[in-house]
This record gives C-alpha cells, sequence and structure tokens, in this order.
C-alpha cells in the first residue's frame, strides 16, 4: 500500500506537497499537528482503486466497466470531501463498502422484478405480507426448562471489578451503621444528662443532697439510689441521708465489744493497713479487762525479717508470750494448746489483695475456729477497699476493723463500700498509741463524721461537674444496691 507522510508548516503547506507528489487524486487519509507543524497522511490514487477492487469481490458485479466508471467518479467525490477532513482510513473504507452494498441489492432488487413471471396474479398488500411470513424462516427460541433458569441465565455473571465494587459498599454500609451507633450512643448520654438535670432542677433538694454526697465522696451508685428516693417533700435532704445511711451502716451495737465476746480472731488484710498495731490494741484492751492470762498471742508473719518482734514487744508489754506458726498444721497445734483461753488474736503478715498468697493465707485460716476480722485503711481509695474486700472475702469475716481514721480525709469511700457489701464495723483505730487510739464506734457516729463538710479543695465538685459524673446512663452504674429507707 502506498502511503506517504507529508509535512508542512500549515496543512495548506502540507497539501500542497501532497499534490505535488501523487497529484489532485490523491486520498488525504489524516492531518494531525506535530512537531514541526502539520502531518498529512495520503494514499496514491491508484492504491485505492486497489483497495475498492478487494473489497468489491463478494458483491455483486455489475458491468466492469460501467462499475469501473461509476467508482472513480464516488472515489472522486470522496476524495474531495476527504481532503478537506481528518476522518481516518477505516471510517472511509466502511462507508465506501456500505455505499456499495446498497447499490447491490438495489440492482439485485430491480433484476427480481423484472424476472417475474407475467401470469402471477397480483397479491393485495395483506396476501404480500401473509406470503412473506410463510416464507421467512421461522425465529428459532432456545427451549426454556425452568423459569428460574433463563431468569439465571440473564444475570451477568459478576466480574472481578464487580465483587471489589460489592466488598466496598458492604464497608461503607458498615461505617455509615457505626456512625449511626455512635451518634445514637451520644444522643442517649446527653438525653440521659439532660434528663437528670432537668430532674434536680425541679427538686433542688435531691440537687443539693447529691452535690453533697458526692463531696464526701460516696460512689455515684448509692447517690443514685439515695437521690431516687427523696421525697420532695422532705425539708432537710441531709438529715434524711444521714438517717439512711445510719440504718444502712452494719456496726453490730446491739452486740457486745470484740474483748467482751472473746474467740479465736484472725487480723487480714493489705500491707501496712495496721494488722499488727490493732492487734495490739485490741489485746491491751481485753488484757485491761479479763487478764493477760486469759489471752493468747500468735503470729503467722513468720518469713520477714523481725516482724513477728513487732508483735512480740507488745507481748512483753503486755506479759503474754506470743507464739509463731510456720503453717496450718502448727496453727492448729497452737489453736489447741491455746483452747482454754478466753481470747486468742492471729496476727498476719500484710499482702496485697492481689497477691497470689493471699488465696494460701485465707486457706490457713480456714480452721472452723477463727473467725476472720479485715482490717481496712479508712483513707483509702473507693475503688481500692472495693477490690480488698472482694480479693480478701470479706463477707466470709466477722467484720471489718477501719484503721487509721485519724488520716482520712473523707470517711465517704470506705463507708461506701461497707454499706454496698453489707459489713460490719466491728472496730476503728484512730492513731498509733496504743491502746488508747481504739475505739467502737456507732453507725451515727461514723455517718455522722462522713458528712461533716470538708475544705473547698481542687477536689471539690461544684454543680456543672455533676452533669460529667452522671451524664453516663444508668447501664454503666455499678452493681444495684439495696437500701433501706
Ligand atoms: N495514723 C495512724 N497510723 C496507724 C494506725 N494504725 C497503725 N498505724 C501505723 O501504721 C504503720 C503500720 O502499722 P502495722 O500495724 O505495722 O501495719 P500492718 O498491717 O501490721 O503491716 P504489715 O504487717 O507490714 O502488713 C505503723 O507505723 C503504725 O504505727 C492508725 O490508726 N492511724
Ligand atoms: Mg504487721
Amino acid at each position: 500500500m502506498n502511503i506517504k507522510r507529508f509535512v508542512g508548516r500549515t496543512t495548506r503547506d502540507a497539501l500542497a506537497l501532497l499534490r505535488e507528489a501523487l497529484g489532485v487524486d490523491a486520498v488525504v487519509l489524516s492531518t494531525k499537528p506535530c512537531a514541526d507543524g502539520v502531518e498529512v497522511l495520503a494514499m496514491a490514487p491508484d492504491t485505492m482503486q486497489q483497495i475498492e477492487r478487494m473489497s468489491a469481490q463478494p458483491a455483486v458485479q455489475p458491468k466492469p466497466a460501467a462499475k469501473a466508471a461509476a467508482a472513480a467518479t464516488e472515489v472522486k467525490d470522496d476524495v474531495e470531501q476527504l481532503s478537506m477532513s481528518t476522518l481516518s482510513f477505516q471510517d472511509y473504507v466502511r462507508n465506501r463498502m456500505l455505499k456499495r452494498r446498497e447499490a447491490a441489492m438495489q440492482a439485485e432488487a430491480a433484476q427480481a422484478k423484472s424476472a417475474e413471471p407475467a401470469v402471477e396474479p397480483e397479491m393485495s398488500p395483506l396476501q404480500a405480507r401473509l406470503a412473506a411470513r410463510m416464507s421467512a424462516p421461522a425465529p428459532i427460541t432456545p427451549p426454556i426448562l425452568r423459569e428460574e433458569i433463563r431468569a439465571g441465565a440473564d444475570i451477568p455473571m459478576p466480574s472481578l471489578a464487580d465483587a471489589d465494587h460489592a466488598a466496598r459498599s458492604r464497608r461503607d454500609q458498615q461505617d455509615m451503621m457505626n456512625e449511626l451507633r455512635s451518634m445514637k450512643g451520644l444522643i442517649e448520654e446527653r438525653f440521659g444528662a439532660l434528663a437528670f438535670m432537668e430532674k434536680l432542677q425541679r427538686q433542688p433538694g435531691q440537687a443539693r443532697l447529691t452535690q453533697k454526697l458526692l463531696d464526701c465522696g460516696f460512689s455515684p451508685a448509692l447517690i443514685r439510689k439515695l437521690a431516687a428516693s427523696l421525697s420532695p417533700e422532705t425539708v432537710d435532704e441531709s438529715a434524711w441521708a444521714a438517717s439512711v445511711l445510719e440504718r444502712n451502716l452494719l456496726t453490730n451495737e446491739a452486740q457486745a465489744a470484740l474483748e467482751d465476746q472473746g474467740g479465736v480472731y484472725a487480723l487480714i488484710g493489705s500491707t501496712g493497713v495496721g494488722k499488727t498495731t490493732s492487734t495490739a490494741k485490741l489485746a491491751a484492751a481485753f488484757a485491761t479487762k479479763y487478764g493477760a492470762a486469759n489471752l493468747g498471742l500468735v503470729t503467722l508473719d513468720a518469713y520477714r525479717v523481725g516482724a513477728h518482734e513487732q508483735l512480740r514487744t507488745y507481748g512483753r508489754i503486755l506479759g503474754v508470750p506470743v507464739h509463731t506458726a510456720h503453717d496450718r498444721a502448727s496453727l492448729e497445734d497452737l489453736l489447741d494448746l491455746l483452747a482454754a483461753k478466753k481470747m486468742v488474736l492471729i496476727d498476719t503478715a500484710g499482702m496485697a489483695q492481689r497477691d497470689s498468697r493471699t488465696r494460701e493465707l485465707l486457706d490457713m485460716l480456714g480452721h472452723r475456729s477463727i473467725q476472720k476480722l479485715l482490717v481496712v485503711n479508712a483513707a483509702a481509695q473507693g475503688e481500692t477497699i472495693e477490690d480488698v474486700l472482694i480479693s480478701y472475702r470479706a463477707t466470709l469475716a466477722k467484720g471489718v476493723i477501719l484503721s487509721k481514721m485519724d488520716e482520712a480525709v473523707k470517711l465517704g469511700p470506705a463507708l461506701d463500700a461497707l454499706i454496698r457489701h453489707k459489713l460490719a464495723v466491728v472496730g476503728v483505730a484512730n492513731g498509733q498509741r496504743v491502746p488508747e487510739d481504739w475505739h467502737r464506734l456507732s453507725s451515727h457516729a461514723l455517718v455522722h463524721r462522713a458528712l461533716r463538710p470538708t475544705a473547698g479543695t481542687a477536689y471539690r465538685l461544684d454543680a456543672s461537674d455533676m452533669n460529667l459524673i452522671f451524664a453516663a446512663p444508668q447501664s454503666h452504674a455499678v452493681a444495684p444496691t439495696t437500701l433501706h429507707a
């Protein structure tokens, strides 16, 4: 094929070069800008005729001479058109072939008409349509076995791109759901806070009480219960709350004091809470009343260097020998030995509430005659006290000794935990002095002390802080508390 390329500064220049090389009948295939100006691709006229001959072969051949003449004229017309356009070569050939096929079909139709027998009666339009329908081949429709099969066949197989798109849209949907869920939580939270604040505004007594109890270190779980049961008619909400707390704080006031009851007591608790000091205080209180001869002292704190010396020193002052037990068997032997004593006190080694040895200690104290007294630091955080009560299985103990009362700025957290776990306060220690700083306090005295106003500090809450604390939905609260109003 003889296709040539001509480059000129402008289209006019390129066409001039083309005409010079291939003559005026040349076929322009394309014109496009290039680095040197305009590029024109063109074909010699004889090449065009060759292509036409090749493409016209399957078609019905009209008379060759007439055909050549007609083709030449058509091509000439097209060339004139093409030289002014940028039609691609393929488009040109396709158009030419279409034109050619149309011409051939028209010629065939004309021939058939002239060849029809004259005797054939003329058909009406309706007859002609019927005849055409009968002679036409019947359309081939594939057999349909089941409707759903056809339906399935209509569905195109998903491509990899489709699967990717589906996964992406699923992800988007999931993201949107998560977004909606978090918005729902936020709205619930805000409405919860608004509802609570609105309730507090409607009942200023509740608001005052809530703020006061929060200031005293009581837990939101207990405060909610109290505030919810406060009647709008209550004039002095603080007095009402104090009376409810007193009724719910166990101190076994009806029972005799420990030193009067006698028995075998083991003092357990976390490190440094005052177990040994409290043992000494209790021993001194007993010895003063019933004499040192009726008292037995045992220490399990044998493995810490010099630890048992602390109790031995107190024993020497009281005139009571201190025995050491290393394991459960030796402890049981000692208890047999001291069976005649009215009171036996067992001092134990302090362990962090989460120490695995705490369980071993509790097992060692499994003897049925031993009653456990859990020593709790009244100055510790509410959450720590809670943890200690659980780890030391406080509910199995006879009661709790609240130590270091003198160090506690707020008594609320300790009393709150004891109320919620229904534990009795059997003694309190409010200083290091033995035996002076040992007392038995009533629930009234303890609650009064807990509700005493605290000095304004950075930790003091104001009315707006309550919004933050009570904004969380009720389901987040700690285990429900039963209060006897
Ligand atoms: N302020 C104050 N200090 C106390 C009180 N009770 C004990 N302490 C002091 O707390 C420190 C620890 O007391 P311990 O009796 O040794 O405590 P513990 O629980 O036996 O300690 P471990 O045996 O080491 O676990 C000592 O300095 C005591 O004087 C109290 O009620 N108030
Ligand atoms: Mg000790």
